[in-house]
């Protein structure tokens, strides 16, 4: 018995120091130590046994067993090892490799100074209004005091989709809709940004498709002296504290009196330079007093309610605050100049 014991062992403990994995690990612990192996079997088998030999075999085998058991314990953390080991390595990151470039977005520079001009007349009580870049004629010009036979508004000189349809030539129009939206009530106090569209041929300085900013404020007792005032904080907080502002008599039809708004210009204060053709001034905005007419077809009776209204080209004032020499570059999508206004 002791020698079948001394044989047993000395089989497991050979094909135990052979084995290559742990399936075949599992078997042979299967094998040798579980319920129907040789070592159960065995010791079942002593109450055969005379009771002196009984507490020897016993000892054997479980030392046999112990000895199995302990080689199987080995193998079986050698295993784990091995495999630790294996995803360790397969699971290695390189943290000296050079990380993958992140390109980050920035806000187009037309889009940033739309933000900052809207900020500025945010901060002086103005709320923003927008609406549709397809108008219908009585809004883009009826409205705004340019009857059928007006020359401005020459076949010509607009996008017309049918007789009565148009792409805006300006953002006035959603200022008439605001006017009639609010049926005569005061203050009214908007800007509307927004994209216009005009016949015109492209070059450095025109696009056929702008942006435009417009603001009207109608109350009572509105002056042009509100209107030059409002002006002057836009432009100072637009293009610096020192900045100064000219009105020259003008025209439009919607406007009466009219004035066309020049600043100081900011490249040369003043003195004189290419960008301003050696003025010192830079025109920069339209204005003028709302036309009663404009008003009275908007439903505010004109001899209790009055407005001032202005309008300026948004590529402009960006081309003129940042020196940029060409209008096309806002819409050719050059990361060349695109990468120089990330900061802004
Ligand atoms: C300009 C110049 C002068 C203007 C007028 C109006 C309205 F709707 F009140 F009649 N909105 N904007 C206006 C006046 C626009 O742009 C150069």
């Amino acid at each position: 018995m002791k020698e079948r014991l001394e044989a047993l062992k000395a089989d497991a403990l050979a094909l135990l120091s052979e084995v290559m994995s742990p399936q075949e690990l599992n078997d042979l612990r299967v094998k040798y130590l579980g319920k129907k192996g040789p070592l159960t079997e065995v010791l079942r088998g002593m109450g055969a046994l005379s009771a002196e030999e009984r507490p020897i075999i016993g000892q054997v085998a479980n030392e046999v067993r112990e000895a199995i058991a302990a080689l199987i314990a080995k193998k079986s953390e050698h295993f784990e090892q091995l495999e630790t080991e294996g995803r360790l390595s397969a699971e290695t990151l390189d943290v000296t490799l050079p990380g993958r470039p992140s390109t980050q977005g920035a806000v187009h520079p037309l889009n940033k100074v739309i933000q900052d001009i809207e900020d500025i007349f945010i901060g002086m009580g103005y709320t923003v209004a927008e609406g549709p870049e397809v108008e219908r004629d009585y809004y883009n010009f009826e409205a705004l005091n340019l009857p059928k036979d007006h020359p401005a508004r020459d076949m010509q000189d607009s996008f017309y989709i049918t007789e009565e349809v148009l792409l805006r030539t300006q953002t006035s129009p959603v200022q008439v809709r605001t006017m009639e939206k609010l049926q005569g009530e005061v203050p009214v106090k908007i800007i509307c940004p927004g994209r216009v569209y005009r016949r015109d041929d492209d070059d450095a300085t025109h696009s056929h498709q702008f942006t435009q900013i417009e603001g009207l404020v109608i109350d009572r007792n509105i002056r042009m002296s509100d209107l030059k005032g409002t002006l002057l904080q836009f432009v100072r907080e637009m293009f610096g504290p020192e900045t100064e502002i000219r009105l020259r008599p003008s025209f439009f039809p919607f406007t009466e009196p009219s004035a066309e708004v020049d600043v100081t210009c900011s490249m040369c204060k003043g003195d004189g330079c290419r960008v301003c053709k050696q003025t010192g001034w830079l025109e920069i905005l339209g204005s003028g007093m709302v036309h009663p007419r404009v008003l009275e077809m908007a439903g505010y009776d004109p001899k209790e309610y009055r407005g001032f209204a202005f309008g300026m080209g948004v590529e402009r004032i960006a081309m003129l605050k940042y020196g940029i020499e060409d209008i096309r570059h806002f819409y050719t999508n050059d990361l060349r100049f695109l990468k120089q206004f990330v900061h802004l």
